[in-house]
């Protein structure tokens, strides 16, 4: 596995030197943020961004993420440009030399909590989930209050998205998955990336919304829409753990010997009963997944791509953005390098 660490470019408060001294830290995930959902972004821009990293002396091993257009989600008749443009911003990372692109397909929102700094109890924080506090939100009139999302969408946009997504239920959203998929994945083919679906998270519809990569079942559909690598998964199992029938081995031993595990993300939660879970540190005796048998099935299926430390508890007193502060970042990269190292030994 090679470590990696995700870095918001000049305006993440952590500074990528740091990110080097991290020990045995190779590479780095990054993307374009000032460019509009839905247009190409610009060769030179992702030029310039991996000159930075490779100056700092880590490589550019991930593409986290190009947006999917909420038209494409949708199948709106305007998503074949939109969708030519996703190619061609592929396209594009192809020929900077980016092996790895890391989206989703959730609609509207991307990952949702109901706290983003619930007290650790040890003067820590983290994030957490509470479904019932969640399903408390009215949307159409609370928007601003959710969590992390109030600069996202004025309330109208916002309201007129949800009435398009009634339209929209979970085989809908499949078929334009697949619709973007069969478009897509050929040119990444082309181009030597690697697409990685990330997984809903949590893995389960919120506010009424279809959401599709949930469990093993969605993912196995998930590759069989297009064969090819370049139709993986980013397999995060703090995305995926909250759902306790969900045997996350059997799921890396399935995709990991049909070689579509491209990118994973590793996150522990310590599931709290009923859809609530809060974002543990990564120790395995802290939450609900054993990282040392993830690590190890990782390692028997032969995974060889880029892994990252997901979110960490803010510790130490950092301040920052939510789940991506230094401190907890690097220790659960450590914890995970040292897991990796003993998994490797105990074979010999
Ligand atoms: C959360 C992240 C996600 C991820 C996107 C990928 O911390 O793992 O926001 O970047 O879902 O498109």
């Amino acid at each position: 596995m090679k470590m990696t660490f995700r870095w918001y470019g000049d305006s993440d408060p952590v500074k990528i030197e740091y990110i080097k001294q991290i020990p045995g830290m190779k590479g780095v995930v990054s993307a374009i943020y000032d460019v509009p959902a839905g247009e190409v972004w610009p060769l030179d821009k992702l030029l310039n961004l991996k000159a930075k990293i490779e100056s700092a002396g880590l490589e550019f091993s991930v593409v986290e993420s190009i947006p999917v257009h909420e038209d494409i989600k949708l199948g709106r008749p305007n998503r074949d440009l939109l969708i030519d443009n996703y190619c061609q911003s592929v396209r594009n990372m192809g020929e900077a030399g980016i092996p790895v692109l890391c989206y989703n397909f959730m609609p509207v929102f991307d990952w949702t909590r109901s706290n983003l700094a619930r007290d650790y109890g040890d003067g820590s924080n983290s994030l957490s989930y509470d479904h019932e506090e969640l399903s408390k939100f009215d949307l159409t009139t609370d928007f601003l209050e959710l969590p992390g999302w109030a600069s996202s969408y004025t309330q109208d946009q916002l309201n007129s998205l949800l009435e398009e997504y009634k339209a929209i239920d979970e085989e809908r959203l499949w078929e334009n998955l697949r619709y973007f998929l069969e478009r897509v994945v050929p040119v990444a083919e082309e181009s030597g990336v690697r697409m990685a679906i990330h997984p809903d998270d949590p893995p389960w519809s919120i506010f009424g919304l279809p959401r599709i990569i949930t469990n093993s079942e969605a993912l196995r559909r998930l590759i069989s829409l297009v064969d090819s690598p370049s139709n993986g998964v980013t397999f995060c199992i703090g995305s995926l753990g909250p759902d306790e029938n969900h045997n996350l081995i059997e799921s890396i031993k399935f995709l990991g010997k049909k070689d579509r595990i491209n990118f994973v993300h590793m996150r522990n939660v310590k599931r709290t009963g009923g859809k609530s879970f809060y974002e543990s540190a990564h120790l395995s005796d802290e939450g609900s997944l054993d990282f040392y048998e993830i690590v190890k099935a990782l390692d028997d299926a032969g995974f060889q791509g880029p892994v990252r430390p997901d979110h960490g508890r803010m510790i130490w007193g950092e301040t920052g953005r939510p789940g991506y502060g230094l401190y907890d970042r690097a220790l659960g990269s450590t914890y995970i390098n040292g897991l990796c190292e003993a998994v490797a030994k105990a074979k010999k």
